[in-house]
């Protein structure tokens, strides 16, 4: 075996054993997808997002007013986000996620993750 064959057997053996930790680890994205969602006219669009495990949904308030994007379960919460500001969370496990604005709790949205 020539020097650069054992350094593409090393290279191959290195990159294979990176993608089974990878492979291996719930919390990484499946393809690394974003998906939006727009606030605006105290309304979340599309109210209802349905994304795959490890997407993250990045939540932009287009709106005048101060808006939040919280779960009613805990599993995220905003900080107060003013025009054009953003809020991101990525959803590892599969299942249904309300949410809502806690400034105004009539604006409500729903992520499934399937
Ligand atoms: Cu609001």
């Amino acid at each position: 075996m020539t020097t650069k064959k054992i350094w593409i057997v090393g290279l191959v053996t290195t990159v294979m054993i990176a993608l089974m930790l990878l492979a291996g680890t719930p919390s990484v994205a499946a393809n690394g997808a974003s998906a939006d969602v727009k606030i605006d006219n105290f309304s979340f669009g599309p109210q209802t997002l349905t994304v795959s495990v490890g997407t993250t949904v990045v939540w932009t308030n287009r709106d005048d007013i101060p808006h939040t994007v919280v779960s009613p379960d805990g599993v995220f919460k905003s900080k107060v986000r003013d025009t054009d500001e953003k809020f991101s969370y990525t959803f590892i496990k599969a299942g249904t996620y309300p949410y809502f604005c806690s400034v105004h709790p009539k604006m409500t949205g729903k992520i499934v993750v399937q």
